[in-house]
């Protein structure tokens, strides 16, 4: 119809990929020392989008080195002369935030609408945010003298690829560390692209160095003995190993695990806005959340209603080219991730949950899997139990509230929750016994680089953000 409004896609011709891509240490772009490289491709067309050299042990010396070089002078500056590079980062972040939201797509999979309206704003506010206590750490009741910490490794995991980079440097750096980060293995060049950044803003050699490569590449980072600092987001499993490589060493760590998210909706709740908080809770980056509300809990009173409304706005649900603006449910980022999607999916039909798949056309090439919904679940099923990390959400009853603080709870994790109610006595009474690193209230997926971020539980330990933040990043 020519009264159907179709934008344009974004268009790709805003970044300009390069056919192959080196490590960044000390300031220039080097080869790996045994040459070895890997492939990154676009999952929603499996085309190779650059080759990049993966980093082994020999060149994480190299950057720890580096690293360690650069720290003598970097913590010597005063904080106001750190923040004028923090605030120079943050400004060319936002100056070239087109290119780096075209490219995160290409490389992620998620929607451009996400990478525009979510990630570029919130890396660049992560920089201005922390570019601003940088002059400031003396006089913050950290106590007498608050020192850096020295090198930090950092690992990072591929759903939000620059964001997780702007979480882990932007504190890193505001206090005075010098950093070493593994991007992950599907999602390399943001971090390729920031480096050139750290460039262009003349921020001293050996400050931050990227190390692309694989889980070996991250483990060696991790062991270095000349590291001081680990911060790791990424699976429970990964987490658990980094703990028992860490143990017994003067490393100090942090580490941002999974989740399994309690999205609560109680019979007072304004339904329509309840669906959108629901809709954004777990369809948000596909599901690829660490936060995402996996786990609806509803009253059984509006279950059917509620039930009803949330496949009706599922249907309208575009799935497709994730550089299409009106497009709402991108690619899952790899092979492997759709792999591990489809057999939990395919668990939770075998022990007897009720799915329900929303009905799109999905593309010849790449990684899609439909927004699916399970009911019927109990407590007991492993789709109410482990995390997914993908476009499923799986819906349980309660009746009163004490029964829905016990099922939110009866989780190994404990990283966020949702409550949907109209009473604001409710709101605190729930909150208050939520296990959860953070609670939203009639809203879902809200960030802040103010807002201390992180799990109880097997969630992981320490914070991200806020002036919880700096201090993973001081001794004092
Ligand atoms: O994670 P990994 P994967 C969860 C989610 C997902 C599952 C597996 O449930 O389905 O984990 O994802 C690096 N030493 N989350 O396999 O392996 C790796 O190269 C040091 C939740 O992608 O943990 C990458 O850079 N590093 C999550 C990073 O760790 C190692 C985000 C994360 O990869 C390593 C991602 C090792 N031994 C997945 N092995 C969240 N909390 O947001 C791998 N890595």
């Amino acid at each position: 119809s020519p009264f159907e409004y179709a934008p344009a896609p974004e268009s790709r011709s805003v970044v300009d990929i390069a056919p192959s891509y080196g490590l960044f240490i000390d300031g220039e772009f080097t080869d790996a020392a045994d040459g070895k490289v890997f492939k990154t491709v676009s999952p929603s067309t499996e085309e190779v989008l650059s080759e990049v050299a993966q980093a082994g042990a020999e060149d994480v010396d190299r950057a720890v080195k580096a690293a360690r070089k650069a720290f003598e002078k970097w913590s010597a500056l005063p904080g106001s002369e750190r923040a004028k590079y923090l605030f120079r980062i943050a400004r060319i972040i936002q100056e070239r935030s087109r290119e780096l939201a075209v490219l995160e797509t290409l490389d992620n999979g998620k929607p451009i609408k996400e990478t525009r309206d979510a990630d570029l704003p919130l890396v660049a506010a992560h920089f201005f945010y922390y570019a601003g206590w940088a002059d400031k750490l003396d006089h913050a009741g950290f106590g007498a003298n608050p020192r850096p910490l020295g090198v930090a490794g950092q690992v990072i995991p591929w759903n939000f690829p620059l964001l997780m980079l702007a979480w882990k440097i932007a504190p890193a750096l505001a206090t005075g560390n010098t950093v070493v980060l593994k991007p992950a293995e599907t999602t390399p060049l943001s971090a390729l692209f920031f480096a050139d950044i750290c460039r262009q803003a003349g921020l001293p050699k050996g400050v931050v160095n990227i190390l692309p490569g694989y889980g070996d590449t991250g483990a060696a980072l991790v062991a270095h003995p000349d590291v001081n600092k680990v911060a790791f987001t990424g699976s429970t499993a990964v987490g658990r190993a980094i703990a028992k490589t860490v143990a017994g060493t003067d490393k100090k760590l942090t580490l941002e695990l999974g989740g399994k998210g309690a999205n609560i909706v109680f019979d007072d709740a304004p339904i329509d806005q309840a669906v959108e908080g629901i809709v954004n809770g777990i369809f948000f980056n596909q599901g690829q959340v660490c936060c995402a509300g996996s786990r609806l809990l509803v009253q059984e009173s509006v279950h059917d209603e509620l039930l009803d409304s949330l496949k009706r706005r599922l249907s309208t649900l575009r799935l497709g080219d994730p550089l299409d603006k009106n497009t709402d449910i991108g690619a899952i980022n790899s092979e492997e991730q759709l792999t591990r999607i489809t057999s939990l999916v395919e668990q939770g039909e075998a022990e007897g949950a009720e799915r329900w798949s929303a009905a799109c056309e999905i593309p010849a090439a790449g990684y899609w899997f439909a927004p699916t919904l399970f009911t019927n679940v109990t407590q007991a099923h492993t789709v109410a139990r482990d995390e997914i990390f993908g476009p499923v959400l799986s819906v349980l009853t309660f009746r009163t509230p004490d029964e829905a603080v016990a099922k939110a709870n009866n989780s190994q994790y404990g990283l966020s929750a949702g409550i949907w109610t109209e009473k604001g006595s409710r709101i605190l009474a729930v909150a208050s016994k939520l296990r959860a690193g953070v609670v939203w209230a009639n809203t879902f997926n809200k960030f802040d680089p103010t807002s201390p971020f992180g799990g109880y539980k097997e969630s992981g330990f320490g914070r991200e953000g806020g002036r919880h933040g700096l201090e993973a990043y001081l001794d004092v």
